[in-house]
């Protein structure tokens, strides 16, 4: 059955195989309790909410007793440190160039399911992401990698470009393969490159802190102390898998699913800025971007104009002033506080007294008390 299985899996489209009992240690359990108990999913409140069913697979299902655990590899060879670089550009990270990869595994998932229906009388489920399986352990057990310091699974087959999924089975089956040695060392690489000191310490992250959440899970108002840390990002980041050195594995994905689509790869922040709620869903349908929605992406866009140094963004962040969303409106009075002091003074004169926001209003005298106590414009 085993060897079944893992066929059909490489023959629908993922790129390694890998067997566990659906059992998580008890100290990942306890781990996973601390990083709740800290607070470190900040808004992420289904991680609070569904704490106990995380804690172990059986308590998702009772009936598990394995999992198959699937790697689609999605790098396409690029190293998203060089954007970094390309201020006026906004950064998506690699994984979200194209196809929302939830809908590609899980769809290839549940075929593995019906496949292994057909042909057993083992029953199944499928996980992915929305699912909230503890799916790094499980691949780490499945002998598919290790889960290095920045907390993600690392592959000696892909490095760190690996999506996860999961199928778990009624049925015991054992892995063949041996369990993959951390092989981290005394490397700090990732820790050292995080921008915004997320790691508390090696193999512990606090998600409060980290980009990909601030610019996708994070809904409200983006920090200020954070805002200048994003520099380009404008969703999602990579610097901590980028720099491990074990990408030296790393190989193209073949799937086309998740090779960088042309029209979003490093666009312009001013045509990015100019997107309206229609254009927003048209250009990213089928891509995990479309689930933040078109105010919070032009949010994070305004603080990547704002950190852009720029000054071909002004016209195109004073326009976002006047925008609709107080998401948009605060980013837009920061962004042009780090832009122009001279036109931030004139559009506060302008706008202050009409604003009944009290978050706009609150950033309009933070950002002046900001300029007034120093800042330096050109
Ligand atoms: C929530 C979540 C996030 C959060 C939190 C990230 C995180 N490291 O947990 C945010 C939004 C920040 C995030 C970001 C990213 N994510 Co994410 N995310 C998830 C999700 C849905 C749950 C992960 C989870 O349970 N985290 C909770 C903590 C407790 O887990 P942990 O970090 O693994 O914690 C372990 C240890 O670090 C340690 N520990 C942690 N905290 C503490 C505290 C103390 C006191 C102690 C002692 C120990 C300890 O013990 C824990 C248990 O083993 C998974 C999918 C899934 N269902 O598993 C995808 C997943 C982990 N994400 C994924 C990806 C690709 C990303 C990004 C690369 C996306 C991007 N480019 O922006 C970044 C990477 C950032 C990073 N360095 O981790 C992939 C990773 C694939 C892989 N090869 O590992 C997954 C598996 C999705 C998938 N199906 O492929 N993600
Ligand atoms: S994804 Fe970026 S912000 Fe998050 S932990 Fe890694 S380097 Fe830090
Ligand atoms: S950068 Fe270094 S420490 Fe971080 S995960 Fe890679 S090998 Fe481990």
């Amino acid at each position: 059955m085993i060897s079944g299985i893992e066929d059909k899996a490489l023959e629908l489209g993922f790129d390694e195989v890998g067997f566990c009992q659906a059992d998580i240690s008890s100290i990942t359990s306890k781990n996973l309790i601390k990083f709740i108990d800290k607070g470190r999913h900040g808004e992420m409140k289904w991680m609070s909410d569904n704490l106990h069913r995380r804690l172990k697979p059986v308590n998702m299902w009772k009936d598990a007793k394995s999992a198959v655990v699937v790697l689609a590899n999605y790098s396409n060879n690029q190293n998203p440190l060089h954007y970094l670089k390309k201020k006026n550009n906004g950064l998506i990270s690699l994984y979200a160039k194209n196809k929302d990869y939830h809908k590609w595994i899980k769809g290839r998932l549940k075929n593995l399911a019906s496949w292994t229906s057909s042909k057993t009388k083992v029953e199944v489920k499928v996980f992915v992401d929305t699912a909230p399986l503890m799916e790094k352990p499980l691949a780490e057990s499945a002998g598919l990698g290790w889960i290095g310091k920045h907390t993600n699974l690392i592959s000696k087959n892909f490095g760190n470009w690996t999506f996860i999924g999961i199928m778990l089975l009624n049925v015991k089956i054992f892995s063949r393969k041996k369990t993959i040695k951390n092989s981290c060392g005394s490397c700090s690489k990732c820790i050292d490159i995080c921008p915004t000191k997320a790691f508390p310490k090696p193999y512990e992250l606090d998600a409060r802190k980290c980009i990909s959440y601030l610019t996708i899970e994070h809904k409200s108002h983006i920090p200020r102390k954070f805002r200048s840390l994003l520099g380009n990002r404008i969703y999602g980041c990579d610097d901590c898998l980028a720099i491990c050195p074990w990408n030296k594995f790393a190989k193209l994905s073949s799937h086309i699913a998740f090779l960088a689509k042309k029209e979003l790869d490093n666009i312009s922040l001013v045509k990015l800025s100019s997107i309206d709620e229609l254009e927003f869903r048209k250009m990213y349908k089928g891509s995990p971007i479309k689930r933040i929605g078109r105010n919070q992406f032009i949010r994070n866009v305004l603080i990547a104009m704002g950190n852009s140094s720029s000054r071909i963004m002004i016209p195109h962040v004073s326009r976002l002033i006047y925008d609709n969303s107080p998401l948009v409106r605060v980013a837009a009075i920061w962004a042009l506080g780090k832009l122009s002091k001279k036109i931030f003074n004139f559009e506060k004169n302008k706008n202050f007294r009409n604003e009944n926001e009290n978050d706009v209003r609150n950033e309009w005298i933070l950002m002046h008390n900001e300029l007034e106590g120093g800042f330096k414009n050109k």
